[in-house]
């Protein structure tokens, strides 16, 4: 009998191949690559988040579910696909202009990746027609940024004003990264905040609803 918990177990432990080997088994076993989505890989993959959250795992420990995470994902995908199953949502995410570092940025798109959404990444020093551009193309409905450096702060400022003056009233923009706030959040008139990947997940979650 197919093992949805023993997928989720695995991602936990970041056994890359036993999650791959028990993907195939409920493939072929004819488990809806949706309940394998939901009950196996995201179910495992929140195990961590909340772990993350609690300080109880790391980032390395985060990265290598998040590699067994793909590894289960690369079979799911062409399924998914043809049964038309729907992201949770769909998320621009980039660090902003200025600023080149990525870990955090990684860690969130791998999260919400987990959590079900589609994210288009736009990688690192992105400007603000650059994020516009991929929401126009992908159809995303949330703006994710990241910045490290308190120098790139005003750029999401900047991006969140770009935004609006285009017209874009259904976009919800969300901020995070080591410096950024809540009360910089409220600032700037983001819709959202998050402190770690892992609240990225319920924030683009609130943000969607
Ligand atoms: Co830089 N750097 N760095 N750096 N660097 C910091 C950020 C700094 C605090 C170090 C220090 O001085 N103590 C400092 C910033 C000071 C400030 O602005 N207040 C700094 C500086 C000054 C610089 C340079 C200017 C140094 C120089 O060249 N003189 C330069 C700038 C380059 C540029 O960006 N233009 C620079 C360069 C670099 C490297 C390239 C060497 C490298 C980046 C490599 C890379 O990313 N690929 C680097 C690194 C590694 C760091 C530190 C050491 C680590 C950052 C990191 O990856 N943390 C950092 C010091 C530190 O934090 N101890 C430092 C781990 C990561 C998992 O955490 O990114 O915070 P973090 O992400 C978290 C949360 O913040 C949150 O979730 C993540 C996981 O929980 N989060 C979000 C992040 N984005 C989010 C988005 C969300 C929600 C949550 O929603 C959209």
């Amino acid at each position: 009998m197919a093992d949805l918990k023993g997928i989720a177990e695995a991602i936990i432990k970041g056994d890359r191949d036993t999650t791959a080997a028990k993907v195939e088994e409920a493939i072929k076993e004819k488990v809806p690559a949706e309940q394998i989505l939901n009950e196996g890989l995201m179910a495992g993959m929140s195990v961590i988040g909340e772990r993350f959250k609690k300080n109880e795992v790391y980032v390395p420990e985060v990265l290598i579910a998040a590699r067994a995470m793909k590894a289960g994902m690369e079979l799911l995908q062409p399924l998914l696909s043809e049964a038309g199953v729907e992201p949770v949502g769909r998320v621009v995410l980039g660090t902003v202009k200025g600023d080149l570092h990525d870990i955090g940025k990684n860690l969130v798109r791998m999260m919400l990746q987990g959590g079900g959404f589609e994210v288009i990444d736009c990688g690192i020093d992105v400007a603000a027609d650059e994020y516009i551009e991929a929401i126009k193309k992908s159809g995303a409905k949330i703006l994710a940024m990241s910045a490290l450096l308190t120098t790139t702060m005003p750029q999401m400022a900047e991006v969140v004003k770009a935004v609006k003056e285009a017209g874009m009233d259904d976009i919800k923009t969300m901020i995070g990264g080591a410096p950024v706030t809540q009360a910089y959040a409220d600032e700037i008139g983001a819709d959202g905040y998050a402190a770690d990947a892992a609240s990225a997940v319920d924030a683009a979650k609130e943000l969607s609803a």
